[in-house]
């Protein structure tokens, strides 16, 4: 990572403010007896802080190295790169709905205020975001999304948790954020943006469409829009190629041959953009043709017609009754050496538990009744107004907000790329591009050989996350000092 005082210079570059900085002096000792002002701001905030319908839960200082700790079923531990306050806090959402979130303030603050977002159905605080956006002098919040955990048993007959997670919790975070960095810092923020992927991406992207002034800026990644759709075409997935039992299920694709399969996509597509590199720049360019795995040239590779027939709907779109599409294919080249969840044999957690305890409110439902009636049953509920399929950005174009947004070309874990070209056409056919710029206030980067929101063999280091991750922190190559600027 680069050090402390490499990124703030950097950062000075693009500074038009002065930063306000609370601590002078690094912190060498710490002891009860040897509080720094900062700390001493920080641990008033415990008595003074007042909130409507929220709960202070802890307040504490937490000096350059500190760690803080996983919480409950979440996984995720950090490292603080920079010192901070952290306040813990919890606020009733309705009645029977809350959130408990997180506000890190750090000592070196820029006037910037940034909200972090979540992944799958969760559930848990990403502090890895939240050490990254302080490191980079944002005041800086996350939340548990109105839940804690992974799991999607918590909806079940629990609208308002829903609720939280299908919009609120983030537009109650931005609200009581606010307020807590401007009790903190003694003035309000400049601007606030926000930053997530995955299912953070389609939280950006809903608080653009519901509550289009809460950000200035918002930085949505591989966004898991038209919610609904995505859950069928997953589920619908588990289907094609079933349990990985040959007797019931002869379509159903072992892991072992994905390797070869992978295989066989590079042959028929990496040289369409004119070079071999593992990469296929464009899927759409690549009519993978599944037969000729099944013609017998090479005894490892012998594909029996259920499971040809089973990779012929793989990748192809996911059409309706009258032909339309409900889904993009999966993009040939992101399947992996070995298959991803989506190829397991069953339906993938998130999308089963999503129907289960949502849609059909029924634990032991049988997925292998599952079909087109229930992607309708999901339209006409559409829980919590999940979907996040409607190109009407013009309030937040109007408030000023600028939206940028990626996707990897080889993502395997649930959302196919050519989803995010379906929203930006979307967006640009409801806001007419003759009349509107769209690229002045909304672009979406399409990222070659990148998997879900990191990781592959493309260029997946731009600065969408944590700290450490050799991202260089200026806007030429940092995603969110590029929404700064
Ligand atoms: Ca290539």
């Amino acid at each position: 990572m680069p050090q402390p005082s490499a990124l703030v210079e950097d950062w000075q570059l693009v500074e038009l403010q002065t930063p306000r900085k609370l601590l002078t002096t690094g912190l060498s000792i710490w002891t009860p007896t040897n509080l720094s002002p900062a700390a001493v701001a920080c641990l008033a905030l415990k008595t003074t802080l007042q909130l409507e319908n929220t709960t202070i839960i802890d307040v504490s200082y937490l000096p350059t190295g500190s760690k803080v700790d996983a919480h409950g079923p979440c996984a995720e531990s950090a490292d603080v790169h920079t010192a901070l306050c952290r306040v813990q806090f919890f606020t009733n959402t309705t009645d029977t709905s809350s959130m408990r979130a997180e506000a890190w303030l750090p000592d070196e603050w820029y006037g910037r205020f940034l909200v972090t977002g979540n992944g799958g159905l969760g559930g848990c605080i990403d502090y890895g975001s939240l050490d990254y956006g302080t490191s980079l002098h944002f005041a800086t919040v996350g939340s548990n999304n109105g839940h804690d955990g992974t799991n999607g048993d918590v909806f079940l007959n629990h609208p308002e948790v829903i609720n939280d997670f299908a919009a609120r919790a983030i537009h109650v975070e931005a609200v009581i954020g606010k307020q807590i960095t401007e009790a903190y810092y003694g003035r309000a923020h400049n601007r606030a943006y926000y930053s997530g992927c995955s299912t953070g991406g389609r939280q950006g992207t809903q608080a653009a469409l519901k509550y289009p002034t809460d950000f200035d800026g918002i930085v949505a990644g591989a966004p898991a829009t038209d919610f609904n759709h995505l859950v069928h075409w997953s589920a619908m997935l588990g289907r094609a190629i079933g349990a990985p039992d040959p007797a019931s299920s002869p379509g159903f694709i072992p892991p072992q041959l994905w390797k070869v399969i992978a295989e066989e996509i590079m042959r028929q597509c990496d040289g369409i953009d004119g070079v071999l590199d593992g990469i296929i720049m464009e899927p759409d360019t690549c009519n993978f043709d599944p037969e000729a795995l099944a013609d017998g040239r090479r005894l490892d590779s012998c594909l029996l017609p259920p499971q040809i027939a089973a990779l012929h709907k793989i990748y192809s779109p996911l059409y309706g009754k009258r032909g339309d599409v409900i889904y993009p294919r999966f993009d040939p080249g992101a399947e992996g050496d070995s298959g991803c969840d989506l190829f397991s044999g069953r339906i993938v957690s998130r999308a089963e538990d999503w129907i289960k305890y949502t849609i059909v409110n029924n634990t032991d439902f049988d997925f292998s009744e599952y079909g087109l009636e229930h992607l309708e049953l999901m339209d006409s509920i559409n829980p919590g107004g999940i979907a996040t399929f409607d190109g009407d950005l013009s309030t937040f174009r109007d408030h000023g907000g600028k939206f940028l947004t990626y996707h990897g070309r080889a993502d395997p874990e649930i959302i196919a790329s050519g989803n995010s070209k379906r929203v930006y056409d979307l967006i640009v056919q409801t806001l007419d591009s003759f009349t509107t710029n769209v690229d002045a206030f909304y672009r979406s980067f399409l990222i070659p050989g990148m998997g879900h929101c990191a990781r592959g063999p493309g260029a997946p280091r731009f600065g969408q996350f944590w700290p450490g991750s050799n991202a260089m922190n200026e806007s030429s190559h940092n995603i969110l000092v590029a929404l700064v600027d």
